[in-house]
């Protein structure tokens, strides 16, 4: 952990010293005209803090930009440490860190930094855009060389980057079709070129190709006012307590969705909005990892995912991003798609207070605390701090997220990390309870992303009275919950009768018996 914590500190040095040299400007630069082309791009980079104006408050979009712009934001983009230059000059340390990481040769660049503030051919800015961000991809000769209308004129040693880029839609050329490899870059253009590279970090091409593409999902969620996030800002965790941004205890109540590849439909801007309107000031979105969910099919479950926590974000509030294995239970198995997983969406949603991470949602079988999940946890929990430096991180733990005594007698060093603990009211009791009383006199932050009137197995019952002992229970401790799940099916859990409108305002009728339970006690 001394290393991760090494590395977070020299990235966010890196980012002070980006910062400091040249000053950092946010958006709402004097020459970037409303409504350009490019002007999105330009405000989302900035807004991200990957990119910084002059000094004078200009971004100067047809300016060329030079190879040590372009590189100091691929180290930031990629979240890579400064290494320590050669020369005084600004972006020595994350020229040298480029070179170090191979993303270029040093005759293209020469360390002793005669090219450094020269414009940056569009060859060299690709190959360092595709080392950086997308270092797998590949592109398919044949195919994409036919698009480049000028190919014979691309240096041999940038084939494969240019060709990756066309393949994944980062590169597109000009309108006559070329690709102008010598020529220079405008600072507008490297803009829009960072953005969809960065768009389609969120995977690889075998598992997410075309879920960022910024063409079809939308730039931006649209944030709404007057609600849960607009009032208490970025949550926070103090000892074991969830706070609000000033510092005061808050407590999140709220619905999960059951599986989005099932049930995605309730996931829809006016459901969750009759959700809140009952009082409701969370909801978490389960995306299942297996049973047909995201490893089966990344691009649509990324999609919809992300249309769920737009519309929640909407809504004014705070919103779950719940990577939901279960039949897969243990996290290392797939912790390389969980990691860009989270890298792709936490990137997203670095500016939105609104969204928190549950990684993992019920490790089970055959998995440690110490083997599998903790380690999990740290891979994971990297990836997201590389770009929401203070976002709530929920974690799981063995047996189906019932083991939080063993994360508390070795927890995860880290901030704003809260440990869940899911129960279901016609199976678990009072042993449970106590594991919670116990968890937090030692200091563990506790938070029931997931509990059920229901047994575990979704039906039976519902237990309503059993339900009542454990919410008075979390009551008396200010402890967070989602209640699962918020669909029609035929089973117990369920909150809504078979067939229930989308659209709502829902009443009584619509509700099943655990539905009116759980809606009566969102507010206390
Ligand atoms: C259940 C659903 C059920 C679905 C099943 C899929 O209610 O409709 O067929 O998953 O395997 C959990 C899990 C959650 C379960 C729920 C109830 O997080 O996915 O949903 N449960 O069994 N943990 C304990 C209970």
């Amino acid at each position: 952990m001394r290393g991760k914590m090494a590395y977070l500190w020299a990235a966010v040095l890196c980012c002070l010293a980006v910062l400091i040299l040249p000053p950092a400007e946010c958006a709402g630069f004097s020459d970037v005209e409303e409504d350009s082309w490019y002007e999105a791009a330009v405000d989302e980079m900035a807004e991200r803090g990957l990119l910084h104006g002059y000094p004078d408050g200009r971004f100067g979009p047809e300016d060329p930009i030079t190879a040590a712009q372009f590189v100091a934001i691929a180290v930031r983009c990629a979240g890579l440490p400064p290494a320590s230059g050669q020369t005084a000059h600004w972006a020595a340390g994350s020229l040298a860190a480029a070179l170090q990481a191979g993303w270029y040769d040093w005759d293209e660049l020469p360390p002793t930094g005669e090219t450094f503030d020269q414009p940056i051919s569009r060859q060299l800015a690709i190959k360092i855009l595709m080392k950086a961000l997308l270092p797998q991809a590949k592109g398919d000769f044949n195919r994409q060389s036919a698009r480049i209308q000028d190919f014979a004129d691309l240096n041999g040693r940038y084939y494969e980057a240019v060709l990756a880029a066309y393949e994944y839609g980062v590169a597109t050329g000009d309108e006559a079709g070329r690709f102008r490899p010598e020529s220079s870059l405008t600072r507008a253009e490297a803009c829009t070129l960072f953005l969809r590279a960065l768009a389609k970090t969120g995977g690889t091409k075998e598992t997410v190709s075309e879920v960022f593409d910024i063409e079809t999902s939308p730039l931006q969620p649209v944030v709404s006012s007057g609600g849960t996030v607009s009032k208490n800002g970025w949550l926070q965790v103090v000892g074991t307590q969830l706070c609000n941004e000033a510092g005061e205890p808050i407590v999140l109540r709220g619905m999960s969705s059951h599986g989005l590849q099932w049930y995605g439909q309730y996931t829809g801007r006016a459901s969750i909005e009759n959700t809140a309107a009952n009082g409701a000031n969370v909801f978490r979105v389960a995306m299942y990892t297996g049973e047909g969910g995201y490893l089966s099919q990344p691009e649509s479950m990324t999609q919809q995912l992300i249309q769920a926590v737009d519309n929640a974000i909407g809504n004014d509030l705070y919103v779950i991003i719940d990577w939901h294995i279960l039949s897969d239970g243990n996290p290392m198995s797939h912790v390389t798609e969980a990691e860009s997983f989270f890298s792709g969406m936490a990137a997203r949603y670095a500016q939105y207070p609104n969204v928190l991470y549950e990684i993992c949602n019920e490790p089970n079988g055959n998995v440690t605390w110490a083997g599998e999940v903790k380690p999990y946890a740290e891979r994971i929990i990297a990836a997201i701090r590389a770009w929401s430096p203070r976002a709530v991180i929920l974690i799981g733990s063995p047996t189906w997220s019932q083991d939080i005594h063993l994360a508390a007698a070795n927890p995860v060093v880290g901030e704003n990390l809260m440990y869940t603990l899911h129960f279901y009211a016609g199976t678990h009791g009072k042993e449970l309870r106590d594991r919670i009383d116990d968890v937090l006199s030692s200091g563990l932050p506790v938070f029931v992303s997931e509990w059920g009137t229901s047994r575990a197995d979704g039906s039976g019952g519902v237990f309503l009275e059993e339900s009542a002992v454990w919410l008075d229970f979390l009551a008396q401790r200010n402890i967070s919950w989602c209640n699962w799940s918020l669909c029609d099916k035929s089973e117990t859990s369920a909150a809504l009768r078979p067939g229930t409108s989308l659209e709502g305002p829902w009443g009584e009728v619509d509700m099943t018996d655990s539905g009116k339970f759980v809606f009566s006690r969102f507010l206390h």
